[in-house]
């Protein structure tokens, strides 16, 4: 009999019951500084030596650092004078700051506000809705409202979906040759790595990046270079403000916040606005027809009901939201990966 189905000893069971435990050891690896300490030393370093520089108890990092261990995020050597930590080949990728690849940001961000919110799951699973309320004291009506409550919340979020792009970003947009659109918009385009990879992928199109104004100051200062000559902005709010004409609008992770009416109303609104023979590129983790999966992509439906107002949505939901918009032939690219593709055109 195969362990996880094995009665008398639940592994199944068991595992689950301490997936949040393994989130928390390795958030908090990453918010303390372990994986940035360790790649800058060079050398494998005692606990003493990291709690000591980390201004951690001894006692308390040589615990995480020997769970790290366990979850193959650090490696450990016994000497004789003890035993000596280092970063795995992936952690030092992924978990620490300055990697061209790092996660740290979206962890910080689960860790910290989504974590919160998570803490509610029964209540919006009972009520049907975010739990800002709840978690955190603001009004739940206006979800970015809620979720860019401070200029602190609103720069984790742009930085911590930055994060995503840059293990995901060349996927979603290699999926369609998008080099038939040359005037392209990327709405509710935050942090811009997206649309950074956008034109670093097809040099001849220019990406407008359209968010709040307040997101838009923020991406300028913060996160594109002025520099970037292909990479305009845009100001202004997509449901009450006009939409420009442009060849391709690319809307990545904007219509799993939304119900269904409100998915509606923009796409119509970006229909109006596409040039014919343009187009829609939908970016998100789509659902299997019969949402048996993938796990990942229920687990962040979840998450939009915890969080916003949407869902993720399996492949034949986008499109029929595309088709009462107005949008003509569908193309579906799965990536294999966080997220996909979907290319609606005019
Ligand atoms: C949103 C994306 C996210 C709104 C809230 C969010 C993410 C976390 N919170 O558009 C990043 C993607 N991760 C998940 C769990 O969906």
């Amino acid at each position: 009999m195969g362990s996880t189905e094995d009665l008398d000893y639940p592994q199944i069971i068991v595992q689950y019951s301490s997936g949040f435990l393994i989130s928390k050891v390795m958030f908090t690896a990453c918010e303390l500084g372990v994986f940035d300490l360790l790649l800058e030393s060079g050398k494998p370093l005692s606990s003493d030596a990291i709690a000591a520089r980390l201004s951690a108890s001894t006692m308390g990092m040589e615990r995480l650092l020997d769970a790290c261990v366990g979850l193959k995020l650090l490696a450990v050597e016994m000497t004789q004078e003890g035993a000596f930590y280092r970063n795995t080949e992936i952690s030092n990728i992924y978990l620490t700051k300055s990697s061209p690849k790092s996660q740290y940001h979206i962890m910080m961000y689960y860790s910290n506000t989504v974590y919160l919110c998570w803490h509610y799951l029964a209540d919006a699973v009972r009520e049907g809705r975010n739990q800002y309320e709840r978690a955190f004291g603001v009004s739940s009506k206006d979800p970015f409202g809620a979720m860019y409550r401070s200029d602190e919340e609103m720069l984790k979020f742009m930085a911590g979906q930055n994060s995503v792009w840059s293990i995901c970003g060349r996927d979603v947009l290699a999926a369609f040759d998008l080099s038939p659109f040359t005037q392209i918009y990327d709405l509710g385009g935050g942090g811009g790595a997206l649309a950074q990879e956008c034109v670093s992928l097809y040099p001849n199109s220019t990406v407008t990046i359209y968010d709040l104004p307040k997101v838009v100051q923020v991406v300028k200062e913060q996160f594109v270079s002025p520099e970037e000559r292909q990479i305009a902005f845009h100001e202004g709010d997509f449901f009450n403000n006009s939409i420009p004409e442009a060849e391709l609008y690319i809307l990545s992770k904007i219509l799993h916040d939304w119900d269904d009416d409100k998915c509606k109303q923009l796409l119509a609104k970006v229909y109006k606005a596409c040039k014919p023979g343009g187009g829609v590129l939908l970016v998100e983790s789509l659902l299997n027809e019969d949402k048996s999966g993938p796990v990942e992509t229920q687990l962040y439906s979840m998450n939009m009901l915890v969080q916003t107002e949407g869902k993720e949505r399996t492949a034949a939901e986008y499109s029929k939201l595309l088709e009462a918009a107005g949008f003509g032939v569908i193309q579906v690219k799965r990536t294999g990966k966080l997220y996909d593709a979907v290319l609606g055109r005019k």
